[in-house]
């Protein structure tokens, strides 16, 4: 039901958007500055994304619902009051509020789409335990690409217009394998192999809870909130614009978001939820007490940036205001954790830490990121082992990712290849224009 859907939506978008360009395709919707060609391409127009789209003050709207709505209107399972991330997912794809029933479908496809290659579990044992978790993540997903239902039907000569339908179920099996391998690589590195068989009464994120070990109902409800909250940002963010950019020349999903995933390693990036407890974490061992002063912190801030150092879990490339996705980690820490010493390092350096940054005046957005909190959260259930943080990310960013790559496909978007110039390029046009 949900194919037929999107097959439908997506159809007559494309007509739609079609004679739209036929007729407007020539207008300008903006200018680029040589700051902007140097500069990361910082605000280029230049994606079509329709999942969810990022406001700068405002912050994430996922189909036009920002995340305190998504908590209200998403299903959710009997006794947890966070949404499923399986209806952000349905959400995303054809940007309606599923119903319960319609999620319970969506649940039950994702169990019987799960199983996961035993070379993928070979794969992984033959790596040394120390290999980074996210390096093994993404090796992991390009392992399981044998299971391509897009490269085999590409290989057989698949027509244009069928392209959306191997899009869609290798988004399908794929989203549906990632909490079991995701833990397995958890349970490999942290406790020597002794994994923990999914159950098939939870769903996607409950269940991801389980086999990682934690069986808490409240983790399991700080699992669906985080498997949401972190699923999409836009399409110009460095994981999503990874995923786009490798799906554009037709690799498949598996390829497109091991790609994704490289991207979100990266300390700019996902990997930021890892240095921002390892951070806190060094700050308890040089002061020597788990419950510091405001002045302590203030100190420890200024210590890491006159080390040439940024501070993790602040600043943001589009937003300008305080992270929506840090506000619900909160919200979600004031309803159900008391008093704990490393939420409240996090509360006190949201205190801190903008002013300190502000007070620099380079940087543009002083405040939270998504990344300042969700370590504090994770380590009060147990989740301690910080290497491991930017895999729960990529397991929440696969749904928008791929969401978005089924709309790419049945778009019938082109090859992505934006122009790049010289140095000397830049010498003559400064030359010609002055
Ligand atoms: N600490 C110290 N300096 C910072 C800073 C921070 N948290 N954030 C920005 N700056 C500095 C930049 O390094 C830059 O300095 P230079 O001009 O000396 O190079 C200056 O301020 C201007 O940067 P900006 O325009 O405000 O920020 P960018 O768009 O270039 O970068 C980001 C955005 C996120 C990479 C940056 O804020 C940062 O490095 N933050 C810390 C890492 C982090 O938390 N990343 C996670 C982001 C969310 C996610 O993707 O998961």
């Amino acid at each position: 039901m949900l194919k037929q859907k999107f097959f439908e939506k997506a159809s007559a978008q494309k007509t739609e958007m079609k004679s739209l360009l036929k007729l407007h395709g020539s207008r300008v919707v903006g200018e680029v500055t040589l700051s902007q060609t140097f500069g990361g391409m910082r605000g280029v127009k230049s994606l079509v994304w329709d999942a969810s789209n990022l406001d700068a003050k405002e912050g994430i709207r996922f189909r036009g619902y920002n995340i305190p709505q998504l908590r209200e209107v998403l299903p959710k399972v009997e006794g947890c009051k966070e949404p499923l991330p399986e209806g952000l997912f349905w959400l995303m794809l054809v940007g309606e509020v599923p119903t319960k029933e319609e999620v319970q479908w969506l649940s039950d496809e994702w169990k019987k789409r799960s199983n996961i290659p035993e070379h993928t579990f070979k794969a992984l044992d033959a790596l040394s335990p120390e290999t980074h978790p996210m390096t093994q993540f993404s090796m992991a997903i390009l392992s399981m690409q044998t299971e391509s239902v897009f490269a085999k039907r590409y290989a057989e000569g698949m027509r244009k217009h069928e392209y959306w339908d191997a899009a869609y179920e290798d988004t399908m099996n794929l989203v549906a394998k990632l909490p079991r391998v995701a833990a397995y690589i958890y349970r490999r590195t942290y406790h020597n192999g002794d994994h923990i068989a999914p159950r098939t009464d939870l769903d996607w994120a409950g269940n991801y809870a389980h086999m990682l070990g934690i069986d808490s109902t409240d983790f399991k409800s700080l699992m669906r909130l985080y498997l949401t909250i972190h699923a999409d940002h836009e399409g110009g963010n460095a994981s999503a614009h990874t995923v786009h950019l490798v799906g554009s020349t037709l690799s498949d999903s598996y390829y497109s978001l091991a790609g994704g995933l490289c991207s979100l390693a990266g300390p700019l990036h996902g990997l930021a939820n890892q240095e921002v407890i390892k951070w806190i974490f060094e700050l308890e061992e040089k002061l020597g007490t788990s419950k510091p002063s405001k002045e302590q912190i203030s100190q420890y801030v200024r210590d890491t940036l006159d080390a040439g150092k940024v501070i993790p879990g602040y600043g943001h490339a589009v937003l300008r205001q305080p992270d929506p996705r840090f506000t619900a980690q909160r919200e979600f820490a004031k309803e159900y954790i008391k008093d704990d010493d490393y939420v409240n390092i996090v509360w006190n350096l949201f205190d801190v830490v903008p002013g300190i940054l502000g007070a620099l005046g380079k940087v543009k957005n002083p405040n939270p990121n998504v990344d300042a909190h969700s370590g504090a959260l994770l380590v009060h259930y147990g989740l301690k082992e910080f290497s491991y943080y930017t895999v729960l990310f990529g397991v929440s960013r696969a749904l928008g990712v791929l969401a978005n790559g089924c709309w790419s496909r049945a778009m019938g978007f082109p090859l992505e290849r934006p122009k790049s110039v010289t140095s000397d390029w830049v010498r003559d046009f400064i030359k010609s224009d002055s």
